[in-house]
């Protein structure tokens, strides 16, 4: 009888541990389903204002759907207002935008808008609504933990017209834009063997996102290579992100 009872109360003991063990592997299930979910969420789409009145990028190419913030990283107040650049048709207008604050907009129809800033008259930018953008991002082996995203409009460059990069330095940790970093953007025509710089745009990011505009002249295949030098004025040991652009005759 006496075991009988014992072997009852190993059996809830059992129970409970199994049951507990459940909860132990639901949570940790959740969890890393949770850290997934939010790797997969990119980056925002972010043009900042930055100091003597200007935005780090002046034209942006941004996915049909998505949302546009404008941070405010000056140190006196701004203002967006959006309009349809063929138009002029206004779409929509910030309050006052203080600085460490933000407006935002989704843009759910194609076209180009102009952006400016009523409060300052020499202010002004254009995003590019299509589907017809492609981002790529290198986030392996980075020795700087910073990913290089890569932005391209259009997905296949027409030669004689312009084909604009975002290239974007993504803090894996904080999963948002690294600020202060020394890059080189070089294109690199590599037809029939060749290794043939065409364009080299070498610069200082200081909101983590530059903007870059080739015209290719030559269809075939081209190589761009994004190298990062500096973060936060010091030098690293260098970060190299390579893509592969497709010209189309
Ligand atoms: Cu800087």
């Amino acid at each position: 009888m006496q075991s009988k009872i014992a072997l009852t109360k190993n059996y809830r003991f059992l129970d409970i541990l199994t049951a507990f063990s459940f909860i132990i592997i639901i949570i940790t299930l959740s969890n890393s389903v949770g850290l997934v979910s939010v790797s997969a969420i990119s980056k925002s789409n972010i043009i900042a204002m930055i100091s003597n009145s200007r935005y780090d990028v002046t034209y942006y190419p941004l996915k049909l759907g998505s949302t546009l913030i404008w941070s405010n990283h000056d140190n006196m107040d701004h203002k967006i207002k959006i309009n349809k650049n063929t138009t002029g048709e206004l779409i929509a207008e910030s309050n006052t935008i203080k600085p460490y604050s933000n407006f935002s907009h989704t843009f759910d129809k194609l076209g180009i808008y102009h952006f400016s800033d009523p409060l300052n008259s020499q202010m002004g930018g254009f995003i590019s609504v299509s589907n017809d953008v492609a981002s790529d991002t290198v986030s392996n082996n980075m020795k700087n933990n910073v990913n290089i995203q890569l932005v391209q409009e259009p997905i296949k460059p027409t030669m004689e017209k312009d084909t604009n990069f975002l290239i974007d330095f993504i803090n894996q940790k904080m999963n948002k834009d690294q600020e202060h970093v020394d890059y080189d953007f070089v294109i690199y025509s590599v037809n029939g063997g060749e290794n043939k710089q065409v364009y080299n745009q070498a610069g200082h990011s200081d909101e983590g996102v530059d903007q870059a505009t080739y015209r290719f002249s030559q269809p075939g295949n081209y190589v761009v290579k994004v190298t990062i030098y500096d973060i936060l004025f010091n030098p690293v040991i260098p970060d190299l992100a390579i893509f592969n652009v497709t010209v189309p005759k």
